[in-house]
């Protein structure tokens, strides 16, 4: 046990010698929201009445840890357990395969009530939602594609699916009083380069015009329009590739539809941290999935490594973390499941508060007066900075558990709950 006042204490010297307000910086990052996804805790699996709960649309989880969540109460109960301890403003992302009714409810059939039982639960808990429409894992989500289909019936189920999907939002905006934030991913993609490339973009074009006329008078939720690279088994061709969601966001000019940027969304060599002034320039909010990829999309636990520090240094230094929406997106189905969440989740966090832990203002001055030496020397300097004593600091004031005492908690609570899950 270690005196943290006093590292605080010390650590707050430290940053004044370059002018930072460690308590300002603490401040913002705590008051950031982050939407935790609600997958994490049961491997993408959704609460949907049906026996085959198998993944499609090329995400996977890989892993068979014991003690996953199998019924909404269990789920909620692990993300209570989770949100113990990780610091700061939190949302819940659901899917729409988290439906939750006594009999099988189709994708095109959902409504407000099926997600009742979310609703009720974040209003007592103070808790904003946001929520995504569900294109894979189901029989008419195939190779053929879903929004950019070209069988009518199927592309026609889809779009009912993004109209409803909306509803629900607003919805879940009207109750919690807080901004929905949706985000429309459809896996479409072929496996090789098909020879007309155009048609099934445009199909994807056309169903997304239709979702957004059909449901004009929604208000208070956002739609991020997510890219991708490649899923498995659509690896050469993906119809909602950068370019085209782009193109529709920035075609669209509407201040709702904004761009989803995840960062495993890309090349390997290109990173997220690199375009969000590109895409700033042109729009004033940005969608963010902040996971892992290893080699590929691979949606591993949030690492506080390089990329995401550089994620949130960007975002500070453009002065627009509050226009972002920072959402999680990640499932390990390796390690203990509450543990992946606070893992990834006070990784973010920690991001997010490490970027504002540096002289962001001195170093613009620097870099407009031409000194590129000071301003790698200023750059390189604060990757050594004593984060982890604010860290300690901050956690502590919160009443949440410092360091690594909170793992001792979670594995009190999967020797007494999930043990017992068949
Ligand atoms: C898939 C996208 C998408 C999903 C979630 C479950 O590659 O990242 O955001 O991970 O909708
Ligand atoms: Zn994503």
């Amino acid at each position: 046990m270690y005196d943290v006042k006093k590292g605080y204490e010390l650590a707050k010297e430290f940053y004044a010698q370059y002018g930072i307000d460690v308590d300002k910086a603490i401040e913002i990052a705590d008051s950031t929201p982050i939407s935790m996804h609600c997958w994490q805790g049961d491997d993408v699996g959704g609460l949907e009445c049906k026996e085959d709960k198998s993944l499609s649309g090329g995400i996977q989880t890989t892993g068979n840890y014991p003690g996953k969540a199998t019924t909404g109460a269990e789920l909620r109960a692990d993300i209570e357990e989770a949100m113990k301890h990780i610091p700061g403003e939190l949302k819940v992302n659901v899917h729409a395969n988290y439906s939750e009714s006594d009999v099988f409810v189709d994708r095109n059939e959902i409504e407000p009530k099926h997600f009742q039982k979310w609703v009720d639960w974040a209003v007592e808990k103070g808790l904003g939602l946001d929520f995504n429409p569900t294109y894979f894992a189901h029989p008419l989500s195939t190779d053929k594609g879903t929004l950019s289909c070209a069988d009518e019936n199927v592309r026609k189920f889809w779009v009912e699916h993004g109209i409803r999907c909306r509803q629900i939002g607003q919805y879940f905006a009207e109750k919690t009083g807080k901004t929905c934030v949706i985000n429309h991913w459809t896996p479409d993609g072929d496996k090789e380069v098909p020879v007309d490339t155009l048609a099934p973009r445009l199909r994807l074009k056309q169903s997304y015009d239709e979702i957004f006329e059909a449901t004009k008078d929604v208000t208070g939720v956002m739609d991020g329009i997510e890219s991708k690279v490649f899923g498995i088994g659509a690896e050469s061709y993906t119809v909602g590739s950068h370019e085209f969601c782009m193109g529709y966001v920035m075609r669209a000019n509407k201040d709702h539809i904004i761009m989803t940027l995840d960062n495993g969304h890309y090349h390997p060599t290109e990173t997220v941290s690199n375009k969000l002034s590109g895409v700033y320039a042109f729009d004033k909010h940005v969608l963010l999935h902040v996971t892992r990829a290893v080699r590929w999309d691979s949606d591993h636990v949030v690492g506080m490594d390089d990329e995401t520090k550089a994620i949130f240094e960007e975002l500070v230094r453009m002065g627009k973390l509050q226009d972002t929406y920072v959402a999680t997106d990640f499932f390990d189905a390796s390690i203990n499941r509450i543990a992946a969440w606070v893992i990834g989740m006070r990784n973010t966090r920690k991001a997010m508060l490490a970027a504002l832990l540096q002289p962001n203002d001195k170093m613009k001055e620097i870099e407009a007066s031409g000194d590129v030496t000071a301003r790698l020397a200023w750059k390189e300097e604060f990757k050594a900075a004593p984060f982890s004593l604010v860290w300690d600091y901050y956690c502590e004031q919160k009443g949440i558990k410092k360091g690594l005492e909170w793992l001792l908690e979670v594995k009190a609570y999967e020797e007494k709950i999930l043990a017992e899950r068949a």
